[in-house]
């Protein structure tokens, strides 16, 4: 089938003809909403009219980047990425990935299970939610992920055949290379220079060379480390939640990467929350909760990711009697710490690159009075600047929400 970008008025007469979507719906008649909200891809709603828990939806990659316009080309194989790894994580932990219900690569488009009961996590914690169950979920998906796509558990056949499947992502692992590790960190024209322009803070980050040469040690293991497939995206708007349930969307970035990457994202995320309730809301309360579910995330993951290692046998890594018991054990508390090291460095760029860069996050582009969002940012160059130039130091996750406590 040839590509054609679909809009809210030719969605239906595309769906008619795929089978598992229409039997879905019991032919109801329907109706179409685009309900995108993120920065690259259209995202439509497709809901019976006859039954109000029957929908679906529709999200379809167009040739260009959405929140800049055609001038903007952005390659649409991003979608046949994200139909894989979907499918991918859906193979490995189902219960933390929409169903899908049909997938065109020609078509750049998913049809997926609408989660009408969840909420962009993002706007949950901006609105002060305490999520009992995420930390639990988000380590399992995590680990899981990590761990199972990674040469600890795959033999070297199926790991090189992992990588091949996703290596062609390579528009959109540019676009991170570009804005995650450098653009934001000097003048440039993708940058919000409304905000760059006579602004102290940007001067001394653009002219910051330790920090930068640190942040290129963390680009270089993201170009160059094959260590697992990711995300590729991983902050809280691209999690849905509630209370009782955690999904996972959005892999458009997908490619396999570097462990800390996914686990980066997400600590930085969760970092520019803390950082807006410290100054916005000031609910000391909430504060607690965050650091608490920093701590849990990060304490699960390395628990459950080495409980995964030990009941696995040999892989293309770890060939059987190479290493006695006792060192072996030394060697996977090493590995673990090394993956909290890179993932608190990664953190530290993603946390950086949202200050300038071309795409900030509510919680701090989003404050109206300028000299409180001032008063964000430098606490978010702060925090990622330690954690950037400390970041293969730390030997404790204490020692990370210590660095966030002192600095905000
Ligand atoms: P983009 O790649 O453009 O960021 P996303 O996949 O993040 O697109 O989707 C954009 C928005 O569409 C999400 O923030 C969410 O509000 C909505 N959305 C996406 N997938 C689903 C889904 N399966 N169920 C409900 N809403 C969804
Ligand atoms: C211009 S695209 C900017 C960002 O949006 C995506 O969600 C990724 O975070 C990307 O870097
Ligand atoms: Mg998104
Ligand atoms: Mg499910
Ligand atoms: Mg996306």
């Amino acid at each position: 089938m040839e590509y054609r970008e679909l809009d809210v008025n030719s969605v239906l007469d595309y769906l008619k003809n795929i089978k598992d979507v229409m039997s879905y719906f019991n032919g109801d008649d329907l109706s179409v909403d685009e309900i995108g909200d993120g920065n690259l891809n259209y995202v439509y709603k497709i809901s019976s009219l006859q039954n109000p828990e029957l929908a679906l939806i529709l999200k379809q990659a167009v040739p260009y980047l959405r929140c800049v316009g055609e001038d903007f080309p952005l390659s649409r194989d991003r979608m046949t990425y994200e139909i894989r790894a979907l499918q991918k994580f859906y193979s490995i932990f189902p219960s933390f990935i929409p169903k899908i219900y049909h997938a065109s690569e020609d078509m750049s488009l998913v049809v997926m299970e609408f989660l009408a009961k969840h909420v962009i996590m993002r706007k949950g914690l901006i609105e002060k939610t305490e999520y009992k169950n995420f930390s639990e979920h988000i380590s399992t998906y995590l680990s899981a992920t990590l761990f199972y796509t990674s040469s600890l558990f795959l033999n070297s056949s199926d790991k090189r055949a992992l990588i091949d499947k996703f290596n062609g992502n390579t528009e959109l692992c540019k676009l991170s290379e570009d804005l995650v590790f450098s653009f934001a960190f000097m003048s440039h024209e993708t940058n919000d220079n409304e905000n760059v322009k006579n602004n102290p803070q940007a001067k001394k980050l653009f002219s910051d060379a330790e920090f930068k040469e640190r942040v290129l040690e963390l680009k270089y293991k993201f170009m160059t480390q094959s260590d697992a497939l990711l995300h590729g995206d991983l902050h809280t708007g691209s999690i849905m939640i509630n209370e009782d349930e955690t999904y996972v969307i959005d892999p458009e970035f997908a490619f396999v990467g570097p462990f800390g990457f996914d686990i980066g994202a997400l600590l930085a995320n969760l970092v520019h929350n803390y950082i807006y309730h410290s100054l916005v809301t000031n609910d000391k309360e909430f504060q607690a909760w965050l650091l608490k579910t920093i701590k849990e995330v990060l304490e699960k993951f390395s628990d459950k990711f080495l409980s995964f290692w030990q009941k696995a046998h040999t892989s293309a890594l770890l060939v059987e009697g190479y290493l006695d018991e006792p060192a072996l054990q030394n060697y996977k508390n090493f590995f673990i710490k090394n993956i909290l090291r890179d993932s608190v460095g990664f953190a530290g760029c993603k946390m950086a690159r949202r200050v300038f860069g071309v795409a900030g996050v509510e919680e701090i582009r989003g404050i109206e009075d300028k000299s409180l969002r001032a008063e964000a940012e430098a606490m978010v160059l702060k925090i990622a600047r330690e954690f950037v130039i400390k970041h293969d130091k730390i030997d404790t996750i204490d020692e990370i929400l210590e660095i966030i406590k002192v600095n905000s």
